[in-house]
């Protein structure tokens, strides 16, 4: 075994309060497209131009056709042994806050309880009226857009560019951080805020940071310890 995972496993188990913050790498494995490589790309749009609420204003049905055909994809698709190496770890620790970027509940299959998913779910629906929330698993959805019992049109329960994180989650993930003895970084490009000061905030509060990824990332010069591989492969030899 690499001696640095073999270092980082000692350390995880020695820790009592760890956190994990996820983001699309952690599903690559499962066969979900990363939101920055080349599956980010759907028709001729890039994800983080669809987005947005100007896009879903401007052409709602556009936006639910790419949420609908993502959510078909991760309907066909399973947890990898990386999201049920977290699970496993949650069992174990006291303090465990696994904080994530990810919409489409592959965590919460591999059996993840303490999750704070701090960009929301695509299994959610908010309608634009009347604000109430509703889980519809549908793939495809019948109708697009769907619309809530009030009439109004309904939105993906997600957070778009522009728009402020899910307040009480959000004050839970930068407590998660700070409290966090070992905070772990695996599958984010680190580009996205304020998500990715999640890492600085870690380690201003003296958590050891490590980085799980197949490629370097803004997060790799402030990392304790960066693994490089995928996550499905690393996170099992840290949880053995
Ligand atoms: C906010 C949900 C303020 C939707 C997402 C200019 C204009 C407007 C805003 C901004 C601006 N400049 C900056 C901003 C702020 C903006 C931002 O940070 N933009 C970036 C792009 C510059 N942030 C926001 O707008 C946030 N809100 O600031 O609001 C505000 C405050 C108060 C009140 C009102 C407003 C909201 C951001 C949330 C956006 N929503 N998703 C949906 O999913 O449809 S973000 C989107 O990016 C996904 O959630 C995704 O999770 C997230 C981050 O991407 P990653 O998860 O990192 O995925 P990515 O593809 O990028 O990288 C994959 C990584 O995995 C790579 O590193 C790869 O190497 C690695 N990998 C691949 N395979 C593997 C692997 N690693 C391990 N194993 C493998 N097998
Ligand atoms: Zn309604």
């Amino acid at each position: 075994m690499d001696p640095t995972i073999a270092r980082v496993r000692d350390l995880l188990h020695q820790a009592s309060s760890i956190a994990a913050l996820t983001g699309a790498g952690i599903s690559a494995e499962s066969g979900i497209p990363t939101f920055r490589g080349p599956g980010g790309v759907w028709r001729t749009y890039r994800a983080e131009n669809l987005a947005t609420p100007e896009a879903f204003a401007n052409d709602p049905k556009l936006v639910w056709e790419w949420y609908n055909f993502r959510r078909g994809i991760i309907a066909g698709v399973k947890p990898n042994a990386g999201h049920r190496a977290l699970a496993e770890l949650e069992q174990r620790k006291e303090n465990f806050s696994l904080i994530t970027q990810n919409v489409d509940g592959l965590h919460d299959r591999a059996g993840s309880r303490n999750l704070l998913k701090i960009h929301g779910d695509i299994w959610t629906l908010r309608c634009t009226v009347c604000a109430r929330e509703r889980s519809a698993t549908a793939t495809p959805l019948p109708e697009l857009p769907p619309h809530c019992a009030c009439g109004g049109m309904e939105r993906p329960g997600v957070v778009w560019f522009g728009e402020g994180l899910p307040g009480q989650i959000w004050i839970d993930a930068q407590r998660a951080a700070q409290h966090a003895q070992m905070l772990l970084v695996i599958g984010t490009s680190a580009v996205v805020y304020p998500a990715a000061g999640l890492a600085a905030l870690a380690k201003r509060s003296g958590a050891a940071v490590v980085e799980i990824n197949i490629a370097e990332t803004p997060v790799s010069a402030q990392a304790d310890y960066s693994l490089r591989g995928p996550a499905a492969e690393i996170l099992p030899q840290l949880v053995p």
